[in-house]
């Protein structure tokens, strides 16, 4: 029986639904017909009752396939024997035990959605995390059924030479007509969303790592042939992870082979699938000349990333997708470390926090706001957040600063022994902390169960003549949609004590018999107020908290901006040194948006002047910590921290800010600059990156004071750039300056990179990103442009969506123009590819903390959306979950 199942609003799926599956699948025999137009799947699966499982009829999940045939035990089902719709195959009276065959045919180069089976310029490559597998067969598709998978697949021989599959290769033969077949094999059980399938004329670059019990892994990178000279970087990222993974977490990789594929179509970084993970291009190529500092950075955590999910997800899965962060918290958390330790580690912090505090906090604070574990969800490709990733990753370190690090591993080594080939819950990874360590985190849990940002509200007094500190600490953590009240977190407090010259004073809590050594404790906060009582403190201390960030919690801490200016140059704690000048920029900023606001004489601040200049001759200090100390904050942070934003004064203020600080210190700016201008052939490594991060930063506020003999400056870096990172650093400081210069930069950029993509979305990117008033217009000119396709994921983020998430003047444009922009793009996209339209929905989230214009002119662009007829489940979620009453 066919039913074409009418279209009703979306499914919502609950945690508390949660049954185990009622059929298992032992076996997977998967074989693939290949080619782009059409490719058939036959899938023959060894199939028994689960003894666990609920009485209930066998339901596989399918969708856009065409069925060919089925048959149960070698006999082909009939129509009336099965019940079908758009998305599910039932076969009721099945016996305990059976083999399934099934038929499927599907269309690859018809998938735009980039989920499944599809088509990437000339590679055949799937995606089936969270649940694209369900696009290519009818399977139970979900991550607690687990199976070990063989897969067969044939292909033209000339246009498909390679053809690759988890685990390792079995064998391989040619038939008479032209084709090939290859078989391979992957003896450890997994979910259907670990599967993955390549094919394509692809150039590989080979090299081995040996375990440390001594076996050889193959290593293979898989690329476009024109991409041959780019894959070192990574090449050597993942020998780095494979090394830091079993030092730090005794984790040694287990398939004969592991391989990485690149490709120019993905909805993602990249995706951990058993032995063949498949990567955004963008993730993986690296030159000097075509990537930038950043780039190798972020390639670096991202195959690090993926490659620790061999064990952190493959092996130790997920029992169903609210437990997503099972696997992604500590994934990040883990790769999060592996970079502090091979770059600075300080640095590493800074970036973490700074794109945790911009990003996931927005999100706690906005109507998709939901806890680290969620407890239901229309579509779960829309979970993949950073509350998920991120704040899952500062949950995972909480958890590890409150036991510390050797009973942290001794957690891990319990998780992993105990859970390996099994899907499990967040509720298990914390008891096998919990277990090898005999601590109590029963109420640490709740970080996962609620969600919001907790506030955290610091009192403090000294008392002279009992040279006493009392620190008063309470915490509240704002209502959140389907949370309206909320208990006490768990909360590490990482503090120090400085005296009157920046030395560290000894801590010795009321009731203890020996003051605590070194520079930092942490504190337990567990109630909504808590006093700690410092005791023999010899003279009036300042607080240093939080230090490096020890919880994901907002800090309400009353400090001057002579305190602040203090801690910004004093304080041991390198995190908090640089937070504290950001709270003194903030500060600084937010009191220059009043003054234009009540059209106030601006003045500039000496306090931050003195510091900065401070800052820039200290010699101890590294220069990439300097980088970051003089980088302003964002003016989306900016708006971040106003009850209501207001753009165009922050975009004012900023720009005074950094144009009169560029005045004041243009000669120690120039005198930097000139000092770090050694030419030596580029090289990725900390020193350089640091001298490169904190030259393009000096150019930056060279630029900004206005002079143009600086643009000439810029336009010689640009020339004589042998990287990208110098060349890009030029070409962004360019494209806010209009004129013909800029043009002919713009121009001659192109000309001179035209056949590189990563490198042409950078151009698009910085294009988007210009504050110049005609932006909107260009970028509109841009999707015209032969360089640019709206169905690449890669060129709609680098276009469509810096401008509407990192262009906030031009994006919240008071005549509505940049969200009536955005609203046709989305309707575009969400026919096309509905997990990136979704995506680009996120521009909106905050959109009822602006005044009462913008508010009104983002409430029409969401309804807009929401009158749509077919919406995607994707997009239907948060545009529905936008609009809710608040
Ligand atoms: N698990 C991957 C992320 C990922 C998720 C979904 C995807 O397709 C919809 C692709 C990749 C990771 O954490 O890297
Ligand atoms: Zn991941």
């Amino acid at each position: 029986m066919d039913t074409s199942a009418t279209e009703q609003s979306p499914k919502v799926t609950l945690l508390a639904d949660y049954q185990q599956p009622a059929y298992l699948v032992d076996e997977a025999l998967l074989q693939f017909d290949l080619d782009s137009a059409k490719t058939r799947v036959v899938s023959t699966l060894t199939m028994r009752k689960n003894p666990q499982g609920p009485e209930a009829d066998c339901i596989l999940d399918g969708e856009a396939l065409t069925l060919v045939s089925l048959k149960l035990d070698g006999k082909k089902l009939e129509g009336s024997q099965f019940q079908r719709t758009t998305s599910q195959l039932l076969i009721p009276n099945l016996p305990d035990k059976f083999e399934l065959e099934i038929i499927t045919e599907i269309e690859p180069d018809q998938n735009t959605a980039l989920e499944g089976l599809y088509y990437s310029g000339s590679i055949l490559c799937t995606q089936c995390e969270a649940e694209g597998f369900r696009r290519i067969t009818y399977y139970p598709d979900r991550p607690d059924v687990m199976s070990v998978f063989t897969v067969t697949i044939v292909a033209d021989r000339e246009k498909w030479p390679v053809m690759l599959s988890n685990g390792n290769m079995e064998d391989q033969g040619v038939f008479d007509d032209g084709r090939h077949w290859v078989r391979w094999h992957d003896p450890h059980p997994k979910p259907s969303y670990l599967f993955a399938l390549v094919a394509g004329d692809l150039h590989v670059q080979q090299d081995s790592f040996t375990t440390q019990s001594g076996r050889e892994v193959a290593l293979r990178i898989y690329v476009d042939p024109e991409n041959k000279h780019k894959c070192d970087h990574a090449l050597t990222s993942l020998k780095q992870a494979m090394k830091w993974d079993e030092d730090t977490y005794g984790r040694e990789y287990d398939l004969d082979v592991f391989m990485i594929v690149a490709v120019n179509d993905f909805n993602m970084g990249a995706m951990e699938n058993k032995g063949l993970n498949i990567f955004n291009a963008a993730c993986v190529l690296a030159t000097p000349e075509t990537a930038t500092d950043d780039d190798f950075y972020t390639i670096q955590s991202i195959v690090a990333h993926e490659y620790f999910h061999n064990w952190s997800g493959n092996r130790v899965t997920c029992r169903d997708w609210f437990q997503l962060s099972l696997k992604e918290g500590f994934t990040v958390m883990r790769d999060q470390s592996f970079s502090a330790d091979l770059n600075s580690a300080a640095v590493q912090r800074i970036d973490d926090v700074n794109g945790l505090r911009s990003m996931q906090f927005a999100e706690d604070a906005g109507p998709m706001a939901h806890p680290v574990r969620p407890d239901s969800y229309i579509e779960i490709s829309n979970f993949y957040t950073v509350t998920i990733y991120e704040k899952g990753a500062e949950v995972v370190r909480m958890i590890n600063t409150l036991v510390g690090d050797e009973e942290f591993r001794k957690g891990t080594d319990l998780y992993f022994d105990r859970h390996d080939g099994q899907a499990v819950t967040t509720d298990d990874f914390v008891k096998a902390i919990e277990d090898a360590n005999a601590v109590d985190l029963s109420q640490f849990k709740r970080w996962y169960e609620q969600a919001g940002t907790p506030e955290l509200t610091i009192d403090t007094n000294y008392d002279p003549i009992e040279h006493r500190f009392t620190l008063t600490v309470s915490q509240a953590c704002p209502a959140t949609p389907g949370q309206t009240t909320k208990q006490p977190f768990h909360i590490p407090l990482a503090v120090g004590l400085l005296d009157k010259s920046g030395t560290s004073l000894d801590m010795q809590l009321e009731g203890e018999a020996e003051p605590h050594h070194g520079d930092t404790r942490i504190l337990s906060v567990t109630e909504a107020s808590q006093t700690f009582e410092f005791i023999n403190v010899s003279s009036e201390p300042l607080a240093s908290v939080l230090r490096g960030f020890s919880a994901p919690v907002k800090l309400n801490y009353d400090l001057s901006n002579h305190q602040l200016a203090f801690l910004m140059v004093n304080d041991k704690d390198s995190f908090n040194r640089w937070d504290a000048g950001q709270k003194l920029i903030i500060n600084i900023l937010l009191e220059l948006v009043a003054d234009i606001q009540q059209n106030n004489q601006l003045v500039l601040s000496s306090l931050l002047v003195n510091q900065f200049e401070r800052i820039l001759t200290d010699k101890k200090l590294d220069p990439a910590l300097v980088a970051k100390m003089l980088t302003l904050p964002t003016e989306n942070y900016l708006a971040a921290q106003m009850t209501t934003p207001d753009v165009d004064a922050i975009h004012q203020a900023r720009e005074f800010l950094k144009r009169n600080i560029a005045v004041s210190l243009k000669g120690l700016f120039n005198q930097t600059y000139e000092k770090l201008s050694i030419r030596k052939a580029y090289d990725f490594n900390a020193d350089d990156m640091a001298m490169r991060s904190l030259k393009n930063v000096c150019l930056s506020y060279l630029v900004a004071s206005g002079d143009p003999m600086q643009l000439q400056r810029c336009l010689r870096q640009m020339k004589q750039a042998d990287n990208m990172t110098e060349l890009l650093a030029g070409l962004r400081l360019m494209v806010d300056q209009s004129g013909l210069e800029r043009e002919n930069a713009l121009r001659s950029f192109y000309e001179q990179w035209k056949q590189d993509r990563q490198v042409v979305d950078k151009w698009l990117a910085v294009q988007a990103a210009s504050t110049l008033p005609d932006t909107l217009i260009r970028v509109k000119g841009l999707m015209k442009h032969e360089a640019f396709s709206i169905k690449n994921p890669n060129n709609v983020r680098a276009l469509i969506g810096m401008f509407c998430r990192n262009n906030p003047v031009n994006f919240h444009a008071k005549d509505g123009s940049g969200y009536r922009f955005l609203v046709e793009q989305i309707l575009v996209l969400d026919k096309l590819n509905p997990q990136v339209a979704a995506r680009m929905l996120g521009a909106l989230n905050s959109w009822r903390r602006y005044d009462e214009q913008r508010q009104q002119l983002m409430k029409q662009a969401l309804e807009s959306i929401a009158e749509q007829q077919d919406l995607s489940a994707d997009v239907y979620e948060i545009v529905t979950k936008y609009l809710a009453a608040e």
